[in-house]
């Protein structure tokens, strides 16, 4: 990667993630890009407002920054996307297509995040496999899967280099995600540390797969520097480096805050996405394709996140 465009950088991952790229490859070599009206910083390096919907936009920037690898992390999130699942078609299909044929037409290698809603009912619930049954019953699972299936689409048919992992939660106090079923696992924390209690739409004993964001960050580094001639999977890599239910998570906390009290208060929506995504995914494509090898655990991530907070 020499020039890199990254979609959605104003987003929780895309934030952090430009900031780690322009430590490696260059402040002016990583251009930052989002829909007008989002925040950007444009004094900490190149931005351009960007709707992936445009593909002309798209094609313009490419061109004008000489593009060769596109971090497309623009997208819509499975809370949000069952309030509106047009509207999340139209941005998460449409700018991925959009971002595939500027890739094909130009050579350009890209990365695109998957989910764990690539999975669904009828999907192994615990140590997930990389190849299993994807039937997910969210619009945003939905778009993910075909979203996998495109990016194989477009390595086999036109060689487009293209790399994915399948996130879990994304867990930071840097960044706050939004619209997301996971979310609370970033809330919960915040409400930890300023009021000592939380109330979680999520019930105790659902599990979900988690990650903390330095990892999250690396693993794509990680992925896409990887040497091509390793990679067979070319749809997204299954990663997490943990899972854990609401009580597991308060348990780990109140090591760090005793006091700490947790109740619910069930959201059913966020519940019904929860419960059919799976508790723990096998890592171990990603491990033996490209060296992945996260260094938070649930403990680690719980000391850095309440100091962050703190
Ligand atoms: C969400 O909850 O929608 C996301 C995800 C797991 O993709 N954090």
């Amino acid at each position: 990667m020499k020039k890199i465009l990254v979609t959605g950088s104003t987003g929780q991952i895309g934030s952090e993630l430009i900031v780690r790229l322009r430590d490696l490859y260059g402040r002016d070599n990583v251009i930052g890009s989002a829909r007008k009206g989002l925040e950007a910083d444009f004094a900490a390096g190149p931005f351009e407002h960007l709707d992936v919907q445009d593909a002309k936009r798209l094609a313009e920037l490419a061109d004008k920054h000489q593009i060769d690898t596109i971090i497309h992390n623009a997208a819509m999130l499975s809370a949000t996307g069952e309030r509106n699942p047009q509207a999340l078609w139209a941005v998460n299909m449409g700018g991925l297509y959009n971002v595939l044929e500027v890739a094909r037409e130009r050579d350009l290698k890209v990365f695109t995040p998957s989910s764990i809603a690539a999975f669904g009912p009828g999907t192994p619930l615990h140590n997930t496999p990389q190849n299993t049954v994807q039937r997910p019953t969210t619009i945003y699972g939905v778009s993910k899967v075909a979203g996998e299936l495109l990016c194989d689409y477009y390595y086999k048919r036109f060689g487009v280099d293209t790399r994915g992992v399948r996130y879990p939660g994304i867990i930071s106090y840097k960044t706050l995600p939004g619209g997301g079923t996971t979310d609370y696992a970033v809330h919960i924390f915040f409400d930890a540390v300023k009021k000592g209690k939380y109330t979680s739409y999520i019930d105790k004993g659902t599990f979900m797969d988690m990650m903390y964001m330095p990892d999250a960050v690396e693993c794509v580094i990680d992925l896409m520097e990887a040497d091509p001639a390793k990679l067979k999977t070319r749809n997204a890599f299954n990663v997490s480096s943990m899972s854990f239910d609401p009580e597991m998570l308060a348990a780990e906390i109140r090591k760090h805050i005793p006091e700490f009290e947790l109740s619910y208060d069930v959201d059913p929506v966020r519940q019904a996405i929860a419960d059919s995504w799976p508790n723990s995914l096998d890592v171990s494509d990603a491990r033996e394709q490209w060296g992945f090898r996260p260094k938070y655990d649930l403990a680690a991530m719980t000391v850095d996140m309440i100091k962050g907070i703190r």
